[in-house]
């Protein structure tokens, strides 16, 4: 019988799935060890999977000189330094598809919390206004309105299927046209948010997307307009954002996702009366992450066969 394999878990993901691992493998906890860095020096060099809930820097793949494969729990993975395991012939796998219904509800959700104001009134509703100072003020439409969708991949297309459902005009901006829809394509993002009511972002994050909403694209959708974030913080430029919410030139925003996590900027805190945020919980349902979770175990699984990688990386 040969050995199983031993495999080095960063930070923990949807326990359920998570401890299955067990069946295929040792599994070592980095995060929960009293003195990690001793962890890794003794197990470092036994190891030849990490599993992550995505993060994965250089340093780490370095400190395990027998790693193959880096089991990453989500779909974006700009939190593993990929090029890093590629330079060393390390495989990277990710849990693509089985999130893109829950994550394009999530950002339906914060269409309609966003455009309706459903916190805000949940508010006005419990600290007694409604009777103290009548009607809560008028809110803005969704059905038909024109909906912008940045990233138009397996979630962004999810994501169109609910718009259309709620009979928008959808048109997107990402930098391949289509084939396969009917919808506009802007290869312009400003030009894009000029003609819409509503942005919702859902491109990978990383380098090539760094602030790709900026003051201008915010400006453009303008005073009346709704931006909605589910891909990563740095897609957004933080800061503009602030000062477009403060002051009016964009209507309204939501948010699920920050340049930080888990700390969310005191100034996004403090807007209130146009401004939802959510802690990055688009795929955070027990059915999902459970599916997410599965994704790793039957790579794992797979590649224990010598079978070929379901879903990798690189
Ligand atoms: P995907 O299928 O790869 O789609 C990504 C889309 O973004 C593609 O259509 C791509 O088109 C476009 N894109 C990529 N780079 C771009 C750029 N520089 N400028 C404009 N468009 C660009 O990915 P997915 O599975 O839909 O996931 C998208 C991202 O959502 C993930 O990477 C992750 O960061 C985020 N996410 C967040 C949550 C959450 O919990 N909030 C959950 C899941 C995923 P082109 O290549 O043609 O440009
Ligand atoms: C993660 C996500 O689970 O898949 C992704 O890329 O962002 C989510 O599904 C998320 O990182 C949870 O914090």
């Amino acid at each position: 019988m040969t050995a199983k394999p031993e495999i080095l878990i960063q930070s923990p993901w949807y326990e359920p799935a998570m401890c299955r691992l067990d069946e295929l493998g040792v599994t070592h906890h980095l995060w929960q060890a009293a003195d990690p860095d001793a962890l890794l020096a003794e197990v470092g060099p036994r190891c030849s999977i990490i599993g992550t809930f995505q993060v994965c820097p250089a340093s780490l793949i370095r400190a395990v000189p027998n790693l193959e494969l880096i089991l990453t729990f989500g779909v974006g993975y700009d939190g593993v330094d990929v090029a890093e395991a590629t330079r060393r012939g390390v495989r990277v796998v990710n849990t693509p598809s089985v999130l893109n219904d829950c994550v394009a509800d999530l950002a339906m959700a914060l269409v309609l919390a966003g455009r309706r104001q459903v916190v805000q009134a949940d508010r006005y509703a419990r600290e007694g206004r409604w009777e103290r100072d009548g009607d809560y003020p008028y809110t803005l439409h969704v059905t038909g309105c024109r909906v912008g969708i940045v990233g138009l991949g397996r979630i962004g297309m999810e994501i169109a299927a609910r718009c259309a459902a709620f009979k928008m005009e959808i048109c997107y901006h990402q930098r391949t046209p289509r084939s396969d829809v009917p919808w506009t394509h802007h290869p312009d993002l400003v030009g894009m948010a000029r003609e819409c009511d509503i942005l919702v972002v859902i491109v990978p994050g990383g380098d090539a997307t760094r602030h790709l909403v900026g003051e201008e694209v915010m400006a453009a959708l303008g005073p009346r307009g709704h931006l909605v974030n589910v891909a990563r913080g740095s897609v957004i430029d933080t800061d503009a954002l602030v000062r477009c919410l403060n002051d009016g030139r964009l209507g309204s925003a939501a948010l699920d996702v920050y340049p930080d996590e888990p700390r969310i900027p005191r100034a996004l805190l403090d807007i209130t009366a146009n401004l939802t945020l959510t802690p990055h919980i688009a795929s955070a349902t027990h059915h999902t992450r459970m599916a997410m979770g599965m994704v790793l175990h039957d790579n794992l699984r797979a590649w224990l066969d010598g079978r070929r990688l379901i879903t990798p990386v690189n």
